[in-house]
């Protein structure tokens, strides 16, 4: 399997492509980086230096790769967080050279706009960049419970109300749509969920909520979650692997105390996810 990963490359740490491309490699995704920024670290601190790579230059990237006559064996693309909206037309163009060249292709899109607590933390063009332009060619998509509704223009909270927000996402263009963050009003104390649904059905899976938030534990859910799902063609078993796996990620950073995710040493939870979490179908 091949995914062409337009998203940030960071010197110190794992956000973007510096998360996603390590994992995917440990599970035998053939990875073609591409990058959209060249940081010494993520933003969450602060301040950072290096710089945007100009969306042009990002272009000649996906250009050259194209005149090595491989786009036809990429089997998906997959894009994250968009510094600034140049990037989108880029991402798009990738999404149609890609699809020209193999049919079969996915467009796996993070709509990456911000999260509960934060509100919306993008430049102000992105959002509707991403609801007008971007998740329409999408196949799949994995937003947050926040962004699930900022960009239904819904208000997701309960089971049944996040499953009308995704029918409004899926109406939108992408076929399968998984919703990390889900924190149902009525959900049992210190838990978290994660949704996943397609054309076949929707499965929730309830993990305990564990007292952090490391940057980059979206990018590692997206680019596992869109891997396991192009290989076993079964939400349910996409959903039940990465959840486990992203799990013990976070856990085993925890656990260590570091701001960084602890991406190298737990790769064992990639290769062979525990699946300790069960898979309930809701529809
Ligand atoms: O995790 C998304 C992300 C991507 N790229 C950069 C970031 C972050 C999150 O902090 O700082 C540069």
């Amino acid at each position: 399997m091949k995914i062409l990963s337009i998203q940030s490359a960071v010197a110190y740490g794992h956000v973007g492509n510096s998360a996603a491309v390590f994992p995917l490699q440990r599970i035998g995704v053939e990875v073609l980086p591409v990058y959209t920024v060249n940081f010494s670290n993520h933003t969450g601190y602060g301040a950072w230096r290096g710089p945007l790579i100009p969306p042009d230059d990002v272009r000649e990237v996906i250009t050259g790769i194209e005149e090595r006559g491989v786009l036809g064996q990429v089997d998906a693309v997959l894009s994250g967080y968009q510094g600034g909206e140049g990037i989108g037309d880029v991402i798009i163009d990738a999404v149609a050279r890609v699809k020209a060249a193999n049919p079969n292709a996915v467009y796996a899109c993070d709509p990456v706009m911000g999260n509960a607590k934060s509100g919306c933390f993008v430049a102000p063009a992105i959002p509707e960049l991403l609801r007008e332009r971007v998740v329409p060619v999408a196949d799949i998509i994995t937003p947050n419970q926040f962004e699930l509704g900022y960009l239904t223009g819904t208000s997701p909270d309960t089971l049944a109300s996040t499953l009308a927000s995704v029918d409004a996402a899926r109406a939108m263009g992408p076929r399968t749509v998984l919703v990390t963050s889900v924190e149902r009003p009525d959900r049992p104390e210190g838990t978290v969920e994660m949704l996943a649904v397609d054309d076949a059905g929707a499965w929730i899976v309830q993990t305990p909520q564990l007292p952090m938030k490391a940057n980059g534990s979206g990018d590692v859910t997206a680019a596992l979650f869109t891997a396991h799902y192009l290989e076993s063609g079964s939400a349910a078993v996409a959903l039940r692997k990465t959840v486990s796996s992203v799990f013990d990620l976070l856990a085993l950073t925890l656990d260590s105390g570091d701001r960084e995710l602890r991406l190298v040493e737990a790769q064992e939870f990639y290769a062979h996810p525990r699946e300790q979490f069960a898979v309930i179908q809701v529809r």
